[in-house]
């Protein structure tokens, strides 16, 4: 018999890192990012780590003592995020299944993965059943809703970091001219063939969206991302149903419960789960059954690293998400090229830390 992985402790930390380019959008403008990164410490001596982006330094404070609680009740069992992801719910679950519950489950159970696949001396995508290999991806580190002057060459820079030929592009703004100068700008930068998300970070009500996105419909946009409130799932299944180009959501969905509730309700074309709010890799893994057997394509949203890793054993693998809110604190960020995320051939999920770095950013809470 193989000796069982043991947990031993888990150690938080939280950080608040630059942003190359500050992000404006509908959901807040945000010159630096506060990020909580746990070790999980076995007995064994295997550290399995993972981060979260919180956007709110204010938020820290009350994710960090949840973290603190789920993995406090770990101690000395065998590391089993089956268990992590079940258990911790449940323990939470008289305070919501969903939020900060979802939250910190979702980067406990990040770690432990890490940490069991790490063990096996194999990168996470090997050790869930698939291979190390490229995964198509998207730069979304920019385009965000700043003046328009400039936007041709970001673009051009965006592109140029790893050979994209994908780009996200915020979008929404007051007047219809404006977004149609956004796009321009993108290809004038970028070039013609540059294919273009967008993003309206659910900035519009239903008939403002159906508005805006049937003005733009014949941009040869590839999707249109959140132009309404996420849980509006009605409107989500209205939009779809009005506009050529494909309607995109997920990523403020909590659980695999609610990717299937949007798919029973035709709510969207493509979707997007968010790894700190899907409930980790064990969350992602039952999203990708459900996309699957639908034959909805299923992208990422942010954490490239653990990503990456996730769409190589995702039967309906649409786009990697790259953005680079980690790359001051990981050792070494994951390399892009010809638009393909490269993901590196050691075990686990490939996220070591600068401590410097970390040392240097650090966020009292
Ligand atoms: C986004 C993510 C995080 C903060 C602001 C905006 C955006 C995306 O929705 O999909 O990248
Ligand atoms: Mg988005």
């Amino acid at each position: 018999m193989t000796e069982k992985l043991i947990w031993r402790d888990l150690k938080v930390r939280a950080v608040q890192v630059p942003l190359r380019r500050p992000v404006i959008s509908k959901v807040g403008v945000f010159e630096k990012m506060p990020l909580i990164l746990l070790d999980l410490e076995t007995e064994q001596g295997i550290v399995g780590r993972s981060y979260l982006v919180l956007y709110l330094s204010s938020a820290v404070r009350y994710v960090i003592p949840a973290i603190r609680d789920l993995a406090d009740a770990r101690k000395g069992m065998p590391v089993a995020p089956f268990d992590v992801y079940e258990r911790g719910r449940k323990a939470l679950g008289l305070v919501g299944l969903e939020g900060v519950s979802l939250i910190a489950v979702s980067g406990i159970d990040m770690a432990a993965w890490d940490a069991l696949a790490k063990a096996a001396g194999q990168p996470l995508a090997a050790y869930l059943g698939g291979s190390v290999g490229p995964v198509p991806a998207y730069n979304s580190s920019g385009l965000w809703l700043g003046p328009l002057d400039g936007l041709a060459d970001e673009s051009a820079a965006l592109a140029a970091e790893g050979g994209f030929g994908a780009l996200k592009l915020r979008i929404g703004r007051d007047d219809l001219n404006d977004d149609l100068q956004a796009i321009r700008a993108v290809r004038e930068g970028a070039g013609e063939n540059i294919t273009i998300m967008t993003d309206f970070n659910q900035g519009r009500t239903l008939g403002g969206a159906l508005e805006r996105c049937q003005a733009l419909d014949d941009q040869g946009l590839y999707w249109f991302e959140e132009p309404i409130a996420y849980d509006k799932f009605n409107g989500y299944a209205r939009l779809s149903r009005a506009l050529k180009t494909p309607v995109m959501l997920g990523e403020n969905f909590y659980g695999p419960e609610t990717l299937a509730r949007a798919i029973r309700e035709r709510a969207g074309d493509y979707l997007m789960p968010d790894l700190a709010r899907i409930g980790g890799v064990t969350g992602w893994l039952r999203c990708a059954a459900i996309a699957g057997v639908h034959g909805i394509q299923m992208s990422s949203h942010l954490y490239p690293e653990v990503s990456a890793h996730l769409l190589r054993v995702t039967e309906t693998a649409h786009w990697l998400e790259m953005i680079d809110w980690a790359d001051p604190i990981v050792a070494e960020p994951f390399r892009v090229e010809n638009g393909q995320c490269q993901i590196p051939d050691v075990p686990g999920n490939g996220i070591a830390w600068d401590e410097q770095a970390i040392e240097r950013h650090k966020l009292e809470f």
